[in-house]
């Protein structure tokens, strides 16, 4: 069975907003966002990727690297920095091997506000962008959350800046950019997007018991109004990644996400004491999950990907 990489190969953001492949057939993304690399590498193995490829009906992987949390790119040493480069490589090697789609994900959050390492994120994406560029399978994603004291012209500021780096190397891979107050305000893109690119995304993040019908008006909106979206990171509990998980109020979402073709990934591969980890913190595996490895969120989102994800047999 091929993956979808290996039937549609680079995507591109067509003139509806939605994604597509080179002969304009619509790809739809399904997939999972790794927790912090910085905490939990073991997860980033190619057996782990091979097992939710064929298992879960994964074919997107977002390695989340956050910028300014502990051991974070920007604010620990040169030789975590080198570490991390080398979880990033090790990702993106073993996605590209077993045909699977991953992001790159700038994961920002207590440093609000992009420009705040701006430096740090024109280095990284040149560096990435050099290394990867001949990958199809590569999309990036350059400013997971922005939030406090950031506006919209702040993330537009340092998208302009950014993304001119990864085209020097990289002059097609989509690039994913995320909107203010935890990248919810998607109507602001609306009103005012990006331009001088052809291949950008909007990011909207959703957790599914907090954030409900004033949100997903939103971003059907945004759909309406043609604008190419992409959840890179969604949760089915509270905001906090914890809490009980809403799966009434998840399938909601995934219904609405599914209605316009956007792509989704699950936070998070990990087994720290939070509902929205997908393993028991007991649990020490880092492939080969069976049923009693798992918290809810996780047994319920296979649950959908089986549903909405699985091949056809052809
Ligand atoms: C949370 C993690 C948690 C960690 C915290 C701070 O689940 O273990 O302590 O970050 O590093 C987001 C963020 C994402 C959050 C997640 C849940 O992108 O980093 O992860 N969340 O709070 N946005 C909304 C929710």
């Amino acid at each position: 069975m091929k993956t979808k990489y290996e039937q549609h190969g680079a995507l591109y953001f067509n003139r509806s907003g939605k994604l597509v492949d080179c002969d304009n057939r619509i790809v739809q993304l399904r997939g999972y966002s790794t927790h912090g690399l910085s905490w939990y590498p073991q997860y980033v193995n190619r057996e782990f990727f091979e097992f939710m490829r064929d298992k879960w009906y994964v074919d997107v992987i977002r390695l989340a690297m956050y910028t300014a949390e502990e051991d974070g790119y920007c604010v620990g040493t040169e030789e975590n920095k080198k570490k991390l480069l080398e979880v990033i490589d090790r990702g993106v090697k073993a996605a590209t091997e077993l045909g699977l789609y991953v992001i790159i994900d700038w994961h920002i959050l207590s440093d609000s506000n992009p420009l705040m390492h701006i430096e740090e994120a024109s280095e990284f994406f040149k560096t990435v962008a050099r290394k990867y560029h001949a990958y199809g399978n590569v999309i990036y994603e350059i400013c997971n959350e922005p939030n406090v004291n950031c506006t919209w012209a702040d993330i537009k500021k340092y998208a302009e800046t950014i993304i001119p780096i990864i085209r020097e190397y990289d002059s097609y891979s989509v690039i994913l950019v995320g909107t203010p107050t935890w990248s919810q305000d998607v109507d602001e893109a609306v009103k005012a997007p990006i331009k001088g690119d052809n291949n950008l995304g909007y990011v909207l993040h959703f957790y599914a018991d907090t954030h409900r019908d004033e949100l997903r008006n939103k971003l059907s909106e945004a759909a309406e109004n043609k604008l190419p979206l992409f959840v890179s990171e969604f949760g089915i509990c509270d905001a906090s990644g914890d809490g009980e998980g809403n799966e009434e109020q998840g399938k909601i979402w995934l219904d609405l996400l599914d209605k316009y073709d956007i792509s989704y990934c699950m936070w998070n591969l990990g087994n720290r004491d939070e509902s929205s980890a997908s393993f028991v913190p007991s649990c020490e595996k880092t492939t080969d999950f069976t049923e009693e490895d798992l918290n809810p969120s996780a047994k319920w989102y296979i649950h959908e990907l089986a549903l909405r994800n699985k091949p056809k047999q052809s």
